[in-house]
């Protein structure tokens, strides 16, 4: 595995535990864990330069300070109503994924799946919207898009209530990366809003730092996640960062939050049973290619056949081992049921 291993350090790769690379604790002290941050924000801010007309400049600069673009009544009440009455004829599977007492449960909106839905169609050719994902993501491909809903307080087995790991404050990667929300209903605070941490996505030298010291424990202090390469960060470590609280997403039907996820982040405390429905978009790239792509829209079909093929494999592993896989199938009924 050493020849992978050491390829792996020129891509995403980002597990303190699973690469002993990007986990050697010599290695990181010498720089390695920091070289990979700093070049990673460097070709960002590059493939962003490339793309910067594709939204207005007033939201560049707030992505650049704050890590955020949050743009208002993208879709209308009558919009999210027509999208609703839409999810009865998706065809693609539904797949549920268990963390802690939360239940995430999304459907991929590719071409076949919406081919007899016109208004999620209409919506996933937004223009705003692909500007907004693109610019996010620097990167000119089409992200991925799902319907997907949040639902707390959902698996019956696990006691804990709020045990959900994403309730942890916490950077996803050690690269700029976007993930989006186009919320389908109000946010109130019970409903366990999307928090965010305005300016964590910048670096600087206390990030650099704080970087440099957990790079080096990351295998030593194992917290379950951190050493995956999602580094938690406690309220004492934001404040030694000079960051504010994270800040609750409680925005109005209809809003899109794309979000800078190398960013600390987190899923707000929630009232058992409570649910988040939203359209839900993930962009990720090669951190240290400077160039964003062409647009080629078969990149999108071949993402999306792709994915649906990795899950394919997945369930008939699982099924092998008679278990389940962590991304199951469930009932679309059991995704859209008691929706308010
Ligand atoms: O669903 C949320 O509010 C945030 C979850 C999260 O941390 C993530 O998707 O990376
Ligand atoms: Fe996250």
């Amino acid at each position: 595995m050493w020849p992978v291993w050491f390829l792996q350090l020129f891509g995403q790769s980002k597990s303190f535990k699973a690469n002993p690379f990007i986990g050697s604790r010599m290695l990181n002290l010498l720089g390695l864990h920091i070289i990979r941050l700093c070049l990673a924000h460097f070709i960002f801010k590059i493939r962003l330069f490339m793309l910067r007309g594709l939204v207005p400049a007033a939201t560049r600069r707030a992505y650049a300070r704050d890590g955020l673009m949050i743009t208002e009544g993208l879709l209308t009440a009558e919009d999210i109503n027509a999208i609703k009455s839409e999810f009865a004829s998706l065809h693609g599977p539904a797949r549920q994924m268990l963390q802690g007492d939360t239940a995430t449960q999304r459907i991929l909106l590719d071409t076949k799946t919406v081919e007899n839905c016109p208004s999620i169609k209409a919506l996933l050719k937004n223009k705003i919207l692909q500007a907004r994902l693109k610019y996010g993501a620097a990167k000119n491909h089409p992200s991925l898009i799902y319907v997907q809903r949040i639902r707390h307080g959902h698996n019956a087995s696990i006691k804990e209530q709020n045990s959900d790991p994403q309730k942890t404050i916490h950077s996803d990667t050690f690269h700029p990366a976007m993930k989006a929300w186009l919320f389908l209903e109000d946010v109130t605070p019970d409903k366990g809003p999307f928090h965010y941490v305005r300016g964590s996505c910048q670096l600087t030298v206390a990030r650099i730092k704080w970087e440099y010291k957990r790079s080096i424990n990351a295998t030593i202090e194992p917290d379950g996640y951190s050493e995956k390469g999602s580094l938690r960060a406690s309220p004492t470590d934001l404040l030694a960062m000079g960051l504010p609280a994270p800040e609750p997403m409680c925005v109005k039907a209809g809003t899109l939050v794309v979000g800078n996820t190398h960013g600390f982040h987190g899923r707000g405390f929630a009232k058992a049973s409570a649910s988040r429905l939203e359209l839900w978009a993930y962009g990720r790239y090669n951190p240290f290619n400077p160039l964003p792509g062409f647009g080629l829209s078969v990149m999108d079909k071949i993402q999306n056949a792709a994915l649906q093929r990795f899950w394919q494999y997945k369930d008939k592993i699982a099924t092998q081992r008679q278990s389940r896989a962590s991304w199951h199938i469930i009932d679309k009924e059991q995704m859209f049921d008691d929706l308010p």
